[in-house]
């Protein structure tokens, strides 16, 4: 995983907070609850200048996710997209990963959370590539996790909610002991869901495939990415139910997040997918969203914020 590299500030309930000053109480209710809300987004140096790659959509769900768990934002998403421009200018970031964060602060300890004020802060600074130098190129070695994802009615997995993450982690650490990149997590149904940090895409006989909402996944911007290129490159994709033994028939698998951007899979739980290199439809894809953010395609112009 990629170290943070420290930037000059960090954005906290309406401050610009020098890096090391940027601090919470060990009580916050956060803290002992899992009770926030996060994003994690990316700006690009394209030939354009540097822009936060769908700023709004990702803002939109932070502000979804504080709804499903009933905690009012102190600032509208024109406000935050407003201060996210801000912090990489004042940070002088050509590239980054941007990290706001909605938690419950500082008031009271014990479950209900009504009482603690709702904080936020937004983060930025330089990261690495995600699942290792290699990963983009050559994909990563994958197991299927022996964790489920929540059950509906558990934990609700369209929000993007710190307290899933515990779920995350130990999809993330079984695969990491095990020797392998990644998880793969099937939903209570053990159809396939998603990964511990990414969704998934699956292409059989030139179809693209990847699980619908109801397979608890988040709703992935950067799925909601490549399925929009994909069509408009003339591919069928269909959101559906994915046995587990898709997985290992695929001719194709990747990985689609922020963090991940498009990773290809090259085998799962040992068996090799395809030819065990990158296929052709996913390096299509993959191709096709790096030129978009590099150029800040005039024809995705809505997908981009400009830091002028
Ligand atoms: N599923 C999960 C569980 C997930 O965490 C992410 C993003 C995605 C799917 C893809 O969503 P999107 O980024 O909107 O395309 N994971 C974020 C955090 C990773 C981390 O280690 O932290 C990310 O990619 O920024």
């Amino acid at each position: 995983m990629p170290i943070i590299e420290e930037a000059k500030y960090i954005w906290m309930s309406g401050k610009f907070v020098p890096w090391e000053e940027a601090k919470v109480h060990v009580l916050v209710h956060a803290l002992h609850y899992g009770s926030a809300v996060f994003e994690g987004i990316r700006a690009y140096k394209t030939k354009r200048g540097t822009a936060v790659f769908r700023l709004r959509e990702h803002l939109k769900r932070l502000l979804d996710s504080a709804k499903i768990y009933r905690m009012e934002s102190p600032y509208t998403l024109e406000e935050l997209s407003h201060v996210t421009v801000e912090l990489i200018k004042k940070n002088g970031l050509e590239e980054c990963y941007i990290r706001p964060l909605l938690y419950r602060g500082y008031h009271s300890l014990g479950v209900n959370p009504f009482e603690c004020p709702v904080e936020i802060s937004i983060a930025a600074w330089k990261w690495g590539k995600y699942l290792g130098a290699e990963a983009l190129e050559k994909g990563v070695d994958v197991m299927v996790s022996s964790w489920n994802r929540m059950a509906p009615n558990t934990f609700p997995a369209m929000a993007k909610a710190t307290a899933n993450y515990a779920n995350s982690q130990l999809i993330k650490m079984e695969a990491v002991i095990y020797g392998f990149a990644e998880g793969i997590a099937l939903n209570h149904m053990g159809a396939v869901s998603e990964g511990s940090g990414e969704n998934l895409f699956l292409i059989k006989d030139e179809i693209i495939y990847t699980p619908s909402l109801d397979a608890a996944v988040l709703p992935g911007i950067t799925r909601n990415t490549i399925i929009e290129i994909a069509r408009k490159m003339g591919y069928e994709v269909k959101e559906t139910h994915i046995p587990r033994e898709m997985l290992y028939i695929a001719d194709e698998l990747f990985f689609t997040g922020t963090a991940a951007e498009v990773t290809p899979i090259r085998s799962v739980d040992k068996i090799v997918i395809g030819n065990g290199k990158i296929g052709p439809i996913t390096q299509k894809l993959q191709d096709e969203f790096f030129r978009i953010i590099r150029e800040a395609d005039p024809e995705y112009e809505h997908w981009f914020t400009f830091v002028k």
